[in-house]
């Protein structure tokens, strides 16, 4: 019979096992082509396919639909691995596996479990997440995009915004107001859509020209009458909303792991240059203010990773249970522009340079305080679930 610490060490091992397989990748198939994807913005099909049959795009589905079935742990640790090698990777993955393939497992009817995460987890399917509009965003439930019911069918109308893979997707969990004129505003009445990106009517606009993260590609959506069926409903209808903010729980632990890859990466270059590098005859490692700043820069690293892991097992001591994504989420992105911005100042005049990685890890971290929630609102999550504790 298997002991707790017998299943613990297979746990442990598994764990090791594909962590090391996620880093081995990363170093061999996306470090050496980085910065030609930034430069390019360039969305790597073939790296991802890699990845796909790596088992990557089913990291938290179950075995019985093809997926790896990893512990979340296990999978934000993969995600970090790839995020030190190209933070645009990590999203795109973070994206599919998180929210896309998170929301359809959890709200899920078996028919839609059944049509769609097999070929996500093999990878066939590649999917997306559309909450935001050009209007909507840090208040999400202000969302005006329209779900109309015509016979047994949903009728989609509006325009959504910052849509990760939008392009590339082949499936999109769109957030639309259902009902017509007795739908009521905010939250309420807002329902989630699992929407093939082939379906007439829906038009990808052009990948944003952004200022990181350029090997994934952001895009508007376009829906102009575009016809579902009623197995396209995710849930309940007038439920999404909150299916959404669930979503973005597990997303944002994603893009803690993916601020702790890019941080990760900063301080692993910037030891490694203060050996290489002298002044005044001397390695700059040598130097108390360079050593004090790394020193930092490891420490507010460790914190950040240890957070994301508390999070992950729901057991940050002293956090409401609600809140600790939030938390993993601010502290890693926050942690991610500073060590960032302490890289490219011990790099000096070289760290302003393309030609050197620090740049580029800079322009990648920026977002991270911004997307899947704002670090102002991951504050505002915080706060209130503080006052409700
Ligand atoms: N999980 C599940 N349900 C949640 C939830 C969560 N984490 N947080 C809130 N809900 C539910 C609430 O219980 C409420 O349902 P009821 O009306 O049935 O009680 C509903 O969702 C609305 O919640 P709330 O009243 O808190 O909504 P607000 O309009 O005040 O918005 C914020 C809450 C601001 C936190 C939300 O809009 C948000 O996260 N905004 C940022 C959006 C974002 O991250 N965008 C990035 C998209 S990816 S680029």
């Amino acid at each position: 019979m298997n002991t707790a610490s017998d299943v613990l060490t297979h746990l442990e091992e598994q764990r090791a096992e594909v962590v090391a397989m996620a880093r081995d990748f990363a170093t061999r198939e996306i470090v050496p082509h980085a910065a030609e994807w930034d430069r390019e913005a360039r969305f790597p099909v073939e790296t991802m396919k890699r990845l796909a049959d790596l088992g990557f795009f089913g990291m938290l589905i179950p075995e019985e639909y093809d997926g790896l079935g990893l512990d979340l742990l296990t999978y934000l640790m993969v995600l970090e691995e790839i995020a030190v090698a190209d933070a645009g990777v990590a999203v795109s993955l973070s994206i599919h596996n998180s929210l896309a393939a998170g929301m359809i497992l959890a709200q899920g009817s078996d028919e839609q479990r059944s049509r769609w995460l097999k070929p996500m987890a093999r990878g066939d399917v590649l999917a997306a997440f559309s909450l935001s509009e050009p209007d909507s965003g840090s208040d999400a439930a202000s969302l005006s995009t329209r779900a109309e019911r015509s016979g047994t069918q949903w009728v989609l109308n509006g325009m959504k915004a910052w849509v990760t893979n939008g392009d590339v997707a082949d499936l999109i969990i769109v957030m639309a107001r259902s009902g017509v004129s007795d739908t009521p505003p905010g939250a309420r009445g807002i329902s989630a859509f699992l929407l093939p990106r082939r379906t007439p009517g829906v038009t990808p606009g052009k990948p944003e020209d952004k200022m990181g993260l350029r090997a994934s590609h952001t895009t508007t959506l376009a829906l102009t009458d575009v016809r579902l069926g009623a197995e396209a409903l995710l849930g309940k209808e007038g439920v999404g909303f909150a299916y959404a903010l669930a979503g973005l729980d597990r997303g944002r632990l994603g893009i803690a792991a993916q601020a702790v890859g890019i941080s990760r990466a900063a301080l692993d270059h910037a030891v490694r240059y203060v050996s290489e590098r002298k002044q005044f005859d001397t390695p700059i490692r040598e130097f108390q203010a360079i050593q004090f700043r790394l020193a930092d820069m490891a420490t507010r690293v460790a914190a950040a990773r240890s957070l994301l892991h508390e999070a992950a097992r729901g057991g940050v001591p002293n956090a409401p249970a609600n809140a600790q994504a939030s938390m993993a989420k601010l502290f890693a992105s926050e942690t991610a522009m500073w060590v960032t911005t302490h890289a490219v100042q011990i790099f000096g005049g070289y760290g302003y340079m393309r030609d050197y990685p620090v740049e580029r890890l800079f322009r990648d971290a920026k977002v991270t305080e911004i997307y899947e929630g704002t670090s102002e609102i991951q504050r505002m999550v915080i706060g209130r679930a503080l006052g409700n504790g």
